[in-house]
């Protein structure tokens, strides 16, 4: 099909069509080539060739989604989940990629996320699992209504407003992140605000006042330099009410990955998280750190562990 004298958008859904892994892709592109495509006599064939191959693929869908096949597995959820919402073009795909180190398609084209994308990131050798999802209004509401956090990535201060009829049911802790600091123009209805380092914290301050629910951070992900990152995860981190315990074994180290607990755990509780069924089989069990009257006191099943205990116990 000749393109070369096709619009720049119809060019650019063209070869993203091409470059397409699911049909939920290929149809959203088509839908633009169609919108793009000129209506004149000349062009009768290429619209009905469009036509065509966006019914077929249409109907596909339809059936593969009556058939319950195809469509994404459920995705198992981890001891700290997190998942990334916004409107479209707000920049949570490149937040994800940014997290992740994986490569999740981004694009100025809106709805490029068709399907949750699931990541990992580690904090402090802590796993924290990270979805990225479709935008409003496309997004996955079983997701967000059942996670722990949400990162509501805007960029655009009046979508603060317009996100929260799709999330006020969510029981989620939220955090705001307000994207793209120096490209406010993106932004339709609003005079061009620019977020300079100097009124950074005015900013958070107004937000503060104005929407209580929200822990607030700004960020530019393009500008690697400003991009806090590390203070991010730890904001994830702390919405997470988890402690952190650490195994060893006697006269050896302790495990560099934390198993993640909810606070207020006892041991008991650590050691069937291990293993089921191996409480009952232990001699002696230790623990050092936080909880701990010393390093190394011998304590009971019942004992209640604290963020950043080790423990370690002999079975008979
Ligand atoms: N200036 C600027 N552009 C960004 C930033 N983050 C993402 N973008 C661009 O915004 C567009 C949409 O990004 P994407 O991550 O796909 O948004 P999503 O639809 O929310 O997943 C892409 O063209 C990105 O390159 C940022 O921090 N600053
Ligand atoms: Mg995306």
């Amino acid at each position: 099909m000749a393109s070369t004298n096709q619009s720049p958008f119809y060019q650019r859904a063209e070869q993203e069509y091409h470059e397409a892994t699911t049909d939920e892709e290929r149809i959203a592109c088509l839908e633009i080539m169609m919108k793009e495509v000129p209506k004149h006599k000349s062009s009768e064939n290429m619209r009905k060739n469009l036509t065509n191959r966006y019914k077929k693929l249409k109907e596909g869908l339809a059936k593969r989604k009556k058939s319950g096949k195809g469509g994404q597995a459920g995705i198992k959820k981890a001891d700290m989940q997190v998942v990334l919402t916004g409107f479209p073009n707000s920049g949570k795909s490149t937040l994800f990629n940014t997290l992740t180190g994986l490569n999740a398609k981004v694009s100025p084209h809106p709805f490029t996320t068709f399907q949750p994308q699931l990541g990992t990131f580690k904090f402090e050798e802590a796993q924290i699992q990270i979805i990225d999802t479709p935008s409003f209004p496309n997004h996955d509401k079983s997701l967000l209504n059942s996670t722990d956090t949400i990162l509501l990535i805007i960029d655009c201060l009046e979508q603060i407003k317009e996100s929260e009829k799709y999330i006020y049911r969510a029981p989620a802790k939220i955090i705001l992140i307000i994207n793209k600091i120096e490209d406010y123009v993106a932004c339709p209805n609003q005079s061009n605000l620019q977020i300079s380092e100097g009124n950074k914290r005015k900013i958070e301050a107004n937000l503060k006042s104005k929407f209580k629910k929200y822990d607030y951070q700004i960020i530019d992900i393009k500008n690697p330099e400003r991009l806090e990152l590390e203070k991010l995860k730890e904001k994830i981190f702390g919405t997470f009410p988890v402690i952190r315990i650490y195994t060893k074994e006697p006269k050896k180290e302790p495990s560099k990955e934390p198993m993640i607990m909810k606070v207020g755990s006892t041991f008991e509780e650590a050691a069937e998280k291990i293993l089921k069924g191996i409480s009952k089989k232990i001699k002696r069990a230790r623990v050092w750190g936080p909880s701990s009257k010393f390093g190394g006191q011998v304590i009971g099943l019942e004992h209640v562990l604290k963020d950043k205990d080790v423990i370690e116990f002999q079975t008979k």
